[in-house]
């Protein structure tokens, strides 16, 4: 068949809106149809060449919503007319991570889904009989994609698909980080370095869990009233104070936070995350993704004296159990997606999505086909 896509021709080019030839569904694959899509991060870094897995000609996009359309043979799991969101995180529930119960990071397809090919080995878009990648084991800026059975959420249908793609990896990789990587408690110190879309969503979680003082850090201060709507205490600019933020922090926090979370994908700023913990027990965790070739920092005396340096992907969620509930909490206002939508786009104009979030200007645009 024929989907509309927007393809990453090459690195630091702008996505072409193209027709590109899609095969069908083999065993244990589906064949969705993506209804929204958001813009995160992530698709801008690999885009602009700074992902060392970054493969290109390929179809970007890993947070998506969408319908089952056609299930090849062997799938149980999901059938036509199901609403589902995609998985670059997927839950096979049968290799070693999944059954350690220790990690969201299934690795029955990891290999495959870094050389944009499907678990077989193949890509399944082409162009102009040229082979098209596909990326994260998603491609959700293809109106149509066809994804491993084990790599779909089933989520309910009166779920909104303009704000369920959030779901797909800002919301759950923010909230995430916060109940499952850390499972914060009432009355811990929580500072968030980075308030985009995913930085956002760990202070919503902080405030959810009841944290103390949960303190933004961003060099926009835009992102301050941001932060007051999604439950932030205190805002810090680091460009603004006078001296050392991380003594700032830690004055604040009295010791030091809890908690820190890097959003930013800045590995100076990973740095002061790590050194902003108490003493003996704060806990900071990676989420930002740095370019390639960039390396972590400090004095081994910060882990010594107790502070403990961790990263998380995708929360921690396991994403065929947990997304679903995500979308629950969502649609019982437990958690808030819809003001972090800042801006939505057909697909004709993806590339200005990307303009806006370079510009600071968006929290998520939503690609609705
Ligand atoms: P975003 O562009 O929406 O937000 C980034 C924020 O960081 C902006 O508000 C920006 O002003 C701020 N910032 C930039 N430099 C800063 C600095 N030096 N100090 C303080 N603040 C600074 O991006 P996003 O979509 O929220 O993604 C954030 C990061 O998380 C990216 O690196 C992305 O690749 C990564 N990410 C990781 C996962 C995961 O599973 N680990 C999932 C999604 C995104
Ligand atoms: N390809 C990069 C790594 C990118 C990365 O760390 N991705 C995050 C998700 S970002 C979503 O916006 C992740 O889940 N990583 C775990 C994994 O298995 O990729 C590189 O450095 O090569
Ligand atoms: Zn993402």
């Amino acid at each position: 068949m024929k989907t509309r896509a927007a393809v990453a021709f090459e690195a630091k080019k702008p996505l072409e809106i193209v027709e590109l030839d899609l095969q069908g569904p083999k065993e244990g694959e589906v064949l969705v149809e993506i209804k929204a899509t958001g813009i995160c991060h992530t698709d801008a870094y690999t885009l602009d060449g700074h992902d060392s897995e970054g493969i290109f000609p390929s179809v970007l996009g890993h947070e998506g919503a969408g319908i089952v359309r056609e299930i090849g043979p062997g799938v149980t799991s999901v059938k036509p007319d199901d609403h589902v969101i995609p998985l670059y995180t997927p839950e096979c529930r049968q290799c070693k991570s999944c059954l350690s119960g220790k990690t969201n990071l299934c690795t029955a397809i990891r290999a495959t889904q870094g050389k944009g090919v499907m678990p077989d080995g193949t890509s399944r878009f082409s162009y102009k009989g040229e082979t098209i990648y596909h990326y994260m084991g998603c491609s959700t800026f293809s109106n149509f994609v066809v994804m491993p059975e084990i790599a779909l959420a089933n989520i309910r249908k009166d779920a909104p698909f303009d704000k369920a793609c959030y779901i797909g990896c800002g919301v759950t990789t923010g909230v995430g980080a916060v109940i499952y990587t850390n499972k914060i408690q009432a009355g811990d110190n929580v500072i968030v370095f980075g308030l985009g879309g995913i930085g956002l969503n760990v202070l919503q979680a902080a405030r959810m869990v009841g944290a103390g003082k949960i303190i933004g850090v961003d060099i926009n201060n835009e992102k301050a009233a941001w932060g007051k709507m999604f439950g932030m205490t205190h805002f810090v600019n680091p460009t603004e104070i006078d001296g050392d933020i991380v003594a700032h922090l830690v004055e604040l926090t009295g010791g030091g936070a809890d908690y820190t979370f890097d959003c930013t994908g800045n590995t100076t700023v990973m740095r002061q995350a790590l050194e902003a913990c108490h003493r003996g027990w704060g806990v900071s965790t990676v989420i930002g993704v740095a370019e390639a070739g960039k390396e972590i920092a400090t004095r081994p005396f910060q882990l010594v004296t107790g502070r403990v340096w961790k990263g998380s992907a995708f929360g921690g969620a396991r994403g065929r159990t947990d997304v679903p509930k995500l979308v629950d909490w969502y649609m019982d206002k437990k958690i808030e997606i819809d003001p972090l939508i800042t801006h939505t786009f057909s697909l004709e104009e993806i590339n200005k999505g990307f303009d806006l979030m370079h510009a600071g200007k968006s929290v998520r645009g939503v690609v609705i086909f």
